[in-house]
């Protein structure tokens, strides 16, 4: 199927449709072909999209029928070492961010590319059963685009993201660990109950944050302060919420669209499916990412989110965040799968395993999900593999259940030193700037402890406001007797 159909994206190289594996042909009223080979950039007049697809597409029957909006063939060459080569123009390009390739071949497109192109290679259009299986499952291995000693991989899957992306993740990654190390030492101090750390994290909760686009909802776990953080919220608002105890939500979930953060495992898998679900009814473009743990996939919340995210096909991204355990139990002993990420295929849901401590993955993975998503071809499931370097939380001793040398190993694939090392050799950091990020991420911590020590100040009769639009008569009459003896 589309053998020997060549893109030639401006002398870089060519996104070999014949060679691109099996799994990243995804969708089931188009053909998504989805050229992330590294190497290849865009620029005005690059490939984007073959068939432009607008959000939340009909499904095939109706688009035969009513012919898509089709992007021109703008000129056919020939290439002697490939064959025929064909190289697209675009007209109406999706915004997508430059240096993504995306082919939609749908099916008429196909007709009009083989009248322009005359390749005469693609023997048959049907999908294969084959190819619907394969397109679900991650590979093997987790993907990786930058290595643990911050070397880029060699043939990688995906492209690189840009240079301004892979700053901007430097810097948030930054201010999360500092962020993170603060909120530790409040709990120390007595003003925070609780708090769960994510340092080591740090590629997976701001890789997925930032890819996020600002119509769409964020739905984090209590690990997940570091993403809600990078995504706009205020940290002494995020700290306010579970972690202080003061007030039901510390922040207004609607400003930025980050739901509350969740502490009964799994259950905001489902809130996320609904809001990807409803925006999809509204016929509004709002993608739902949901974070979750290796742990809360054993959930049955997690299975029924994912059952009908599949169903509904719903725009929702499913991302696990595999730390290796959940409290103390390691993952050998949470499930039997060969990964978390190889569930997808048992809900038709197409899947990818990344390397969580690899900022460029996890921003790459996401944006292609999110991208995904917002095309109508439905959910993803993503596992990301990283490793919680301090506790579970404060309250718990992790010496007791795992060895300081499998720390040790995590400790020498840290997320920051390897994109530090990788920007450093490209001359997109240095000395100078490392360290006014220090002091800049100093600064908000000096800044977050001062905020955190005033005492709030809190009114009980909250505790009556805002649980029905009408008082019951019984509150009512609670919140009389309360302020009475409070006088
Ligand atoms: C429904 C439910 N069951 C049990 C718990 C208790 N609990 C809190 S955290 C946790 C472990 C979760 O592990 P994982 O999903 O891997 O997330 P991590 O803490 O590693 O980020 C458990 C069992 C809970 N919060 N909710
Ligand atoms: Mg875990």
């Amino acid at each position: 199927m589309l053998a020997n159909l060549h893109v030639d994206v401006r002398g870089h190289r060519p996104a070999e449709l014949a060679g691109i594996d099996d799994r990243r042909i995804a969708g089931d009223h188009a053909l998504a072909l989805q050229a992330f080979h590294s190497g290849i950039t865009t620029g005005t007049g690059d490939v984007y999209a073959l068939g432009q697809r607008p959000h939340r597409q009909p499904p095939l029957d109706l688009q035969l029928r009513q012919q898509p909006q089709i992007n021109v063939v703008e000129s056919d060459r020939l290439s002697s070492r490939t064959g025929r080569r064909v190289s697209f123009g675009s007209h109406n390009s999706r915004a997508y961010e430059p240096q993504f390739v995306f082919v939609y071949a749908c099916l008429p497109t196909l007709d009009v590319l083989r009248s322009h192109a005359q390749t005469g290679g693609y023997s048959s259009f049907r999908r294969s059963e084959r190819l619907v299986t394969t397109s679900l499952l991650p590979t093997e291995s987790p993907v990786a685009l930058i290595d643990a000693d911050g070397q880029p991989v060699p043939d990688a899957l995906w492209s690189m993201p840009s240079d301004e992306v892979l700053v901007a993740l430097h810097r948030a990654i930054v201010l999360a660990r500092r962020f993170d190390a603060q909120a530790t030492a409040l709990t120390k101090q007595g003003r925070l109950a609780v708090y769960p750390s994510a340092r080591g994290q740090e590629a997976s909760e701001i890789g997925a944050a930032l890819a996020l686009r600002p119509q769409d909802w964020l739905f984090p776990t209590y690990r997940d302060s570091m993403a809600v953080v990078a995504r706009g919220v205020d940290p002494v608002e995020v700290l306010t919420l579970l972690l202080r105890g003061d007030w039901h939500c510390g922040y207004d979930p609607y400003e930025h669209l980050v739901a509350p953060q969740c502490t009964p495992l799994a259950t905001n898998t489902l809130h996320a499916v609904g809001v990807g679900h409803a925006a999809t009814l509204k016929g509004e473009d709002t993608v739902a990412l949901v974070m979750l743990g290796d742990g809360a996939t054993s959930e049955g919340d997690t299975h029924e989110a994912l059952n009908f995210a599949g169903v509904w096909k719903a725009p929702v991204v499913f991302f696990v965040q595999n730390n290796g355990y959940a409290i103390s139990v390691p993952l050998a002993q949470q499930t039997a799968a060969p990964s978390l990420a190889a569930k997808g295929i048992g809900y038709g849901v197409p899947a990818m395993l990344i390397d969580g401590n690899d900022p460029a993955a996890v921003y790459r993975a996401v944006s292609v999900a999110i991208a995904r998503a917002a095309a109508g071809d439905g959910p993803t499931l993503i596992e990301a593999v990283t490793y919680r370097i301090e506790a579970h939380t404060n309250a718990d001793d992790a010496t007791r259940y795992r060895p300081a040398e499998e720390v040790r190993q995590w400790l020498a694939r840290d997320p920051l030193t390897r994109l530090t090392r990788y920007l450093t050799d490209r001359g997109l950091l240095d000395a100078d700037r490392i360290a006014a990020l220090d002091a800049e991420a100093e600064a908000e911590a000096a800044a977050l402890r001062q905020r955190m020590n005033v005492d709030a100040v809190l009114d009980p009769a909250d505790l009556f406001r805002y649980v029905y639009a009408e008082q019951t008569p019984e509150l009512r009459a609670q919140q009389q007797e309360l302020a009475e003896e409070s006088r």
